[in-house]
């Protein structure tokens, strides 16, 4: 998942997405309370502003997709990443609808079993059809506002589709950002780099603590 060494038992990239509220800060905030929440982060995109992809009639999001390495496992990742969206006061009314911050897991890989001759087996992705956690997230493949700051922020970054196949990141997300384009629908633009300040974890608390 990336070059960066890793310790931890697992990787995960979660996509964020924000169009109520002051998004910009809320992203650069949520970035900073994940860490807070046992995750480390290892690489993360730009703010991109997107059109809204699906939903009612809606404002533009600020999306933008980190790396983390982390020892939770993946409900326990879950759990605190529903944690910070209700930080950021998150509803859930409509579907694809407006909100102040949503948090979802795109890919998790974990550490593999030491092969027995002592070398290195690659990491495995975790798969899961579980609706309350399902891995990959089953829409990332065909998402511009996912795949352009995934692989900003990983440019060697592979999607796992099943055990034996995994897609390109930046390949992806080329197809899928031309076919939108050739549509005339769901432009993601680089707006800005998160401030190094906000994103990270030491000079702040997550709300109520
Ligand atoms: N859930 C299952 N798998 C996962 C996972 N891998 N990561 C469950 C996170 N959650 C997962 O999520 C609904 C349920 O999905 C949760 O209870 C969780 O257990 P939610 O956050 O309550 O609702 P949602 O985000 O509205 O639903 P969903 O299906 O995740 O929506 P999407 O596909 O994420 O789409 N357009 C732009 N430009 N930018 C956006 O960020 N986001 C959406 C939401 C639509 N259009 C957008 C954007
Ligand atoms: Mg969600």
């Amino acid at each position: 998942m990336t070059n960066t060494p890793i310790d931890e038992k697992y990787c995960a990239v979660l996509a964020l997405g924000s169009n109520l509220g002051e998004s910009e800060e809320t992203l650069e905030y949520a970035v900073a309370q994940l860490q807070l929440e046992g995750m480390r982060l290892i690489a993360h995109s730009s703010l991109y502003v997107t059109a809204p992809v699906g939903g009612p009639d809606q404002p533009d999001y600020i999306n933008a997709v980190i790396e983390v390495a982390t020892d939770l496992e993946p409900y326990e990742l879950l759990a605190a990443c529903h944690r910070v969206e209700q930080v950021h006061h998150r509803t859930r009314e409509v579907r694809w609808g407006p909100r102040t911050l949503d948090i979802d897991i795109i890919a998790i890989e974990q550490r593999p079993a030491e092969a027995a001759d002592g070398a290195e087996n690659p990491w495995e992705p975790v798969l899961s059809t579980d609706p309350v956690l399902t891995l990959p997230h089953p829409r990332a493949r065909e998402r511009a506002f996912v795949l352009v700051p995934w692989a900003e922020a990983n440019p060697q970054a592979l999607l796992p589709i099943s055990p034996e196949r995994k897609v390109a990141v930046i390949h992806q997300a080329y197809v899928v950002s031309r076919a939108d384009e050739a549509a005339g629908q769901n432009a993601v633009n680089p707006l800005r780099a998160m401030r190094a300040e906000l994103i990270s974890p030491s000079d702040h608390k997550v709300a109520g603590e």
